[in-house]
């Protein structure tokens, strides 16, 4: 399990300029992480726009990511959908083309009974030989994920971690108690990964990790060598460029921006996620240098 314990980027979504999904530049950003060194990816999540694209969209991009960095980066397919059935089919592809692991979100739109949640997660699990993370993000699913249904589902040896993106390192610690020594808590909010590892979290899984990996990396090795006060330091930093950027139209968009300053370009978000207008272009090139000094 040591090879889920690390820094992952929840990488960003990879269009062309007409706004089709671009298996070349996933392949280019991929690249680009697997040379930096960090632990893996997390592909179609949030971040990536998996719920924006289609079935077929996310296998493309999950095998160009795999041909680049499949044995250099653990990959861990987000094949979280509405559909059960879509779910299923992104697995069985996932497994196919050598993801290491996959991860859900509950299904989003209907309101699912926890039942329903886990008889939803159970048929993703029971269709491949994958290890499978939860992925329990409330503020956007509107499903809470219990203890009880954390501690059912992770007595399961597939059921490797979750993925906690709430607010409370509370919730965090308690499902590491039930989940037990053997099971991976993926810290979810980037602005607190410091005080994920402090209590829990031996991983973590971030969207703003993409424009900034190598300071997620200190983090984790200050953590480590048990220079708290270091990896503090550190994350205060962090959450400044975060502060700055999620006060654009949009944190993908202005992350894409920021990716193409540095010669890796990744298209805009797909709507209704907003771009970022020219007039702001400035204040990305002035954060884009802070990240870098
Ligand atoms: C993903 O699924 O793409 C992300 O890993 C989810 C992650 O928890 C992010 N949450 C959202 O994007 C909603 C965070 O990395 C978040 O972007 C960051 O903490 C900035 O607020």
């Amino acid at each position: 399990l040591n090879k889920f314990k690390g820094v992952f980027i929840a990488m960003n979504s990879c269009y062309d300029e007409q706004g089709e999904v671009s298996p070349e530049r996933a392949k280019k950003l991929a690249r680009h992480y697997a040379d930096i060194g960090v632990k893996g990816l997390y592909l179609a999540g949030s971040t990536g726009e998996g719920m924006l694209q289609s079935v077929e969209e996310r296998k493309q991009i999950l095998q160009a990511v795999m041909e680049e960095v499949r044995g250099e980066l653990i990959v861990i397919a987000h094949i979280g959908a509405a559909s059960t059935r879509d779910c299923v089919e992104l697995t069985v592809h996932a497994e196919s083309v050598g993801a290491d692991a996959i991860s859900a979100v509950p299904s989003i739109y209907y309101r699912i009974s926890e039942k329903g949640v886990e008889e939803h997660w159970q048929a993703i699990i029971d269709s491949s030989s994958l290890p499978f993370i939860m992925y329990h993000i409330p503020a956007t699913t509107g499903f809470h994920l219990s203890k009880d249904l954390l501690g059912k589902l992770a007595k399961q040896d597939k059921v490797i971690g979750v993925k906690i993106t709430t607010d409370s390192t509370y919730e965090l610690q308690q499902f590491k108690r039930i989940g037990g020594e053997d099971f991976i808590l993926f810290n979810g909010p980037d602005e607190q990964y410091v005080a994920g590892l402090i209590m829990g979290a031996e991983a973590g899984i971030g969207g703003t990790y993409g424009v900034m990996p190598e300071l997620f990396m200190k983090i984790e090795q200050c953590f480590a060598e048990g220079k708290i006060a270091e990896a503090q330091h550190w994350q205060i930093k962090v959450n400044e460029i975060i502060t700055e950027l999620v006060a654009f139209p949009s944190l993908y968009g202005a992350s894409k921006l920021i990716l193409k300053l540095r010669g890796i370009d990744t298209g805009i978000p797909r709507m209704p996620i907003s771009p970022i207008p020219e007039s702001d272009y400035s204040k990305i090139e002035a954060l884009n240098h802070k990240i870098l000094h």
